[in-house]
């Protein structure tokens, strides 16, 4: 997996990080827990504070647990996870699991699944 991070905006977050920063939480996925979808071609996750970069991740397996090849990238505003897929999924289930360190040091993390039509 080729992971696209910024240590700037590592730091960039480490110093906005005031000290009564809320918990981060998850506020949209796509494709969404449960949804079916055609070939996707990316997930994203996006949470409602920035996250470290360094320290998050996001992998999708399919069907048979085999990872998926994806490039993680995270959005300017350091709220959204992506990964875009190497090459089109193939009909079936897949379960998408996230990690990420919230700017309050808190660590989360969280999966679901989807279903390519
Ligand atoms: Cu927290």
């Amino acid at each position: 997996m080729v992971r696209i991070v910024s240590l700037m905006t590592a730091a960039a977050v480490v110093i906005s990080a005031s000290p009564v920063a809320a918990h981060a939480r998850l506020v949209s996925a796509t494709p969404a827990s449960g949804a079916i979808v055609s070939a996707p071609g990316a997930v994203s996750l996006t949470f409602s504070e920035r996250f470290a970069a360094p320290f998050s991740s996001v992998e999708v397996k399919d069907g048979q647990g085999r990872a998926v090849t994806l490039r993680q990238e995270v959005s300017e505003d350091g709220k959204t996870l992506s990964g875009s897929f190497a090459r089109p999924l193939t009909a079936g289930v897949y379960e998408v699991r996230w990690a990420i360190a919230a700017a309050d040091g808190h660590r989360m993390t969280g999966s679901h699944s989807f279903t390519v039509r």
